[in-house]
């Protein structure tokens, strides 16, 4: 496959003249000149696989070197960089000490009322060290299990290395979780430590969270039995309400702040259990996607290096997740730390106190390289350009997608407003399973498409099939596969063999693939366009339409700021295009009009099967806390159908809204 291209400018000359936008957007000369990756990468990668990932694994230190790359005769059960031995917080934390890069700072931490922490290497060894002291002195041992619900403070970042540290296997529970998700995640790892803070601020207002932690573990007969301890950080010192268990809970002042800095870490088997992390699945179950030590932090340190070029020293990187996803376990937490990065840590929302938050954070810490989500993307779309514009954002050099498929026009908006078309964009594939970047351009390697994920990284292999199993051709659809293990691949599900099998590699059991769960294609040059979840791909008189083409083409028109497109039960055509839009700021056309219009666009723009049957205008979208739409209930909205479960939806009141709009 033909992605690379060095040479080529991508100045505004090679927009073309006809008014038309611009399909492809080579790198600069000045990026290619500096970037960490070149084309041998893929070379090395295609010549010897293992061989590959043997050099990417030595990026780290290893207390004992391994002795086998890759054990898979046991597959789906993998082992990667079978003997050796390492400490993961050792890697992220006390080997740039050791090598005199102390003073670095690691965190730049920005609180959401706008007070500010710098932490070092230094000191954030010193505090990893203090936390791993308290968690010996309390009994905890290698393998125990530790439930961390905290908002974004230092502290949270703490408790994972320091688990990590110790061979705990940290579990890490979204703070916006109710404690009903909280309980069912703390049962089914069975931990023993929960670590939370007394409250969390949002939107400038302190909220108890230290509560939810009393009320998921229960009291008396009801009580959570493998839970002995609750650590609790102080953070907003506004609960006049809280609970305290005496026995049980336990200030971090009184005790990790008390405990000696000096510790000395004890080196773990690769395949030791770092972290679970429990993510949704088709049933009410969640399931606990287990990640382990050595293959896990050698696939996020390399693709932290070269996915986001980082240069040590020099540039500031920020991701907008939070810990309690996995994109900030591997881009905030373990990616970052063991390539000494400097990183922003920020608590709170991106419009607190105003829409001017993250570029005001940007300017003030000369932000290098920044990674969000296309539905960030889209409502600082719909804030307009003018509070971005308002800032000095030449600091960023590179930018980063994650999280759903990004719609072209975000795309060009992105790097057009925020990247002032000096800055590549890197659309970053991939999964909770999965554990870091798999499918992704590299930046001064891939000449991009905007709304294409591209190509496998190197070292990475994949394939878009159809139900035999057969490569699907060009503008086809399929089902999207990763048939080679990789070494931040899942190791399983917490305890549930069976539905680690039957959930990922009974669909291609035959050939032994891994299905993401992903539709997706390839263009005419081989490019990559993932499509979004394969439940998402709506079946229209036997045409297979996806949602997010169809969304993506409504986000084309210009009175549109964010669609949602859901297939619903059509006693004719199968399943019928119903979508849910926003509308920009100011659009003041009357709504007749603009849904004929919307109808039209789309209908040129993909093809008239495309054209949804039914618009919407609605305020706003139903989005889980990780801000993936919530397309079943939209569904159940549309097929007038009692709502499923909305529990983890952010604000469950928008239904009313959409209701109201449809009646
Ligand atoms: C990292 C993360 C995984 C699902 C995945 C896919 C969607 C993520 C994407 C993308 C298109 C991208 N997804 N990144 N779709 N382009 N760049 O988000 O993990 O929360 O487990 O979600 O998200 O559908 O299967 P997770």
């Amino acid at each position: 496959m033909q992605i690379v291209s060095t040479t080529e400018s991508s100045s505004p000359a090679d927009a073309p003249e006809d008014g038309s936008v611009q399909a492809v957007y080579p790198p600069s000369p000045e990026f290619v000149a500096q970037a960490n990756a070149g084309p041998e990468l893929y070379e090395h990668a295609d010549a010897d696989r293992l061989k590959f990932w043997a050099t990417q694994a030595r990026r780290l230190d290893w207390d004992t070197d391994f002795d086998q790359v890759l054990d898979w005769p046991d597959a789906p059960f993998a082992k990667w960089f079978v003997g050796g031995k390492l400490n993961v917080a050792a890697n992220c934390v006390d080997r740039h000490v050791a090598a005199g890069k102390g003073d670095r700072v690691a965190i730049h931490w920005v609180g959401e009322p706008g007070d500010s922490r710098d932490i070092t290497y230094s000191q954030l060894l010193d505090e990893v060290s203090r936390a791993a002291n308290y968690f010996t002195s309390i009994g905890l041992e290698a393998g125990d299990r530790v439930a961390i619900y905290m908002p974004m403070v230092p502290e949270a970042i703490v408790t994972m290395l320091s688990c990590a540290r110790l061979g705990l296997t940290h579990s890490v529970v979204f703070a916006g979780f109710s404690a009903t998700a909280l309980r069912s995640r703390v049962d089914d790892a069975q931990a023993k430590l929960v670590v939370t803070t007394d409250g969390q601020f949002r939107r400038e207002k302190p909220a108890p969270l230290k509560a939810a932690v009393d009320e998921a573990l229960g009291t008396g007969d009801d009580a959570a039995e493998s839970v002995e301890h609750v650590l609790v950080v102080r953070r907003t010192n506004h609960d006049p309400d809280m609970n305290w268990v005496e026995g049980r809970d336990v200030w971090w002042d009184d005790t990790v702040a008390e405990s000696s800095p000096k510790h000395e870490y004890e080196a773990f088997d690769s395949e030791h259990p770092l972290f679970l992390l429990y993510t949704s699945g088709t049933t009410g179950k969640p399931k606990g996607i287990v990640h382990t030590s050595g293959g896990y932090l050698t696939q996020t340190s390399y693709t932290f290096h070269y996915v986001f070029d980082h240069k040590e020293g020099r540039d500031v990187f920020w991701c907008g997740a939070d810990i309690g996803w996995v994109t900030g376990h591997s881009y905030l937490v373990y990616g970052p730390l063991s390539n000494g990065a400097t990183e922003i840590i920020y608590e709170g929302t991106p419009n607190s106190p105003n829409e001017h938050r993250h570029f005001e954070v940007i300017e003030k810490y000369g932000v290098t390289t920044y990674y969000i989500a296309p539905t960030l993307i889209r409502t600082f779309m719909k804030w307009g350009r003018t509070i971005p514009d308002s800032h000095d954002l030449s600091s960023l050099r590179l930018l980063g997608s994650v999280g759903e498929p990004i719609n072209p026009e975000a795309w060009r908006w992105y790097r057009d407003v925020i990247g002032h078309n000096r800055c590549p964009i890197v659309d970053t594939w991939w999964q909770t399973e999965t554990g870091s970047a798999m499918i992704s351009p590299l930046p001064g390697v891939t000449a991009t498409k905007p709304g294409s994920a591209m190509a496998p990284l190197p070292g990475i292999s994949a394939n878009i099939v159809d139900d035999d199993g057969n490569k699907v051709a060009p503008g086809e659809q399929g089902y999207l596969v990763l048939d080679q293990p990789w070494p931040s691949m899942l190791r399983g599900i917490w305890g549930d063999d069976e539905r680690f099998k039957d959930t990922y590699w009974s669909r291609f059991a035959e050939q032994g693939w891994y299905f993401a769960g992903d539709g997706a294609r390839y263009d005419e040059d081989g490019a990559l366009w993932v499509l979004g979840r394969i439940d998402d791909v709506m079946n229209v008189s036997g045409h297979r339409i996806s949602t997010a083409e169809v969304e993506s083409a409504l986000v084309g028109h210009h009175a549109v700021a964010e669609a949602a497109v859901i297939g619903a039960t059509d006693a004719t055509t199968g399943q019928g295009i119903v979508a849910f839009v926003i509308l920009r700021e100011g659009i003041d056309t009357d709504h007749e009009t603009l849904i004929s219009e919307m109808k039209s666009h789309v209908s040129v723009d993909i093809s008239p099967i495309a054209k949804p049957r039914e618009i919407n205008i609605v305020p706003e979208l139903p989005k889980t806390r990780s801000g993936k739409i919530m397309r079943r209930l939209l569904r159940d909205v549309a097929e007038g159908n009692e709502l499923g479960d909305t529990s983890t939806l952010v604000d469950p009141t928008v239904f009313e809204a959409i209701r109201s709009q449809r009646s």
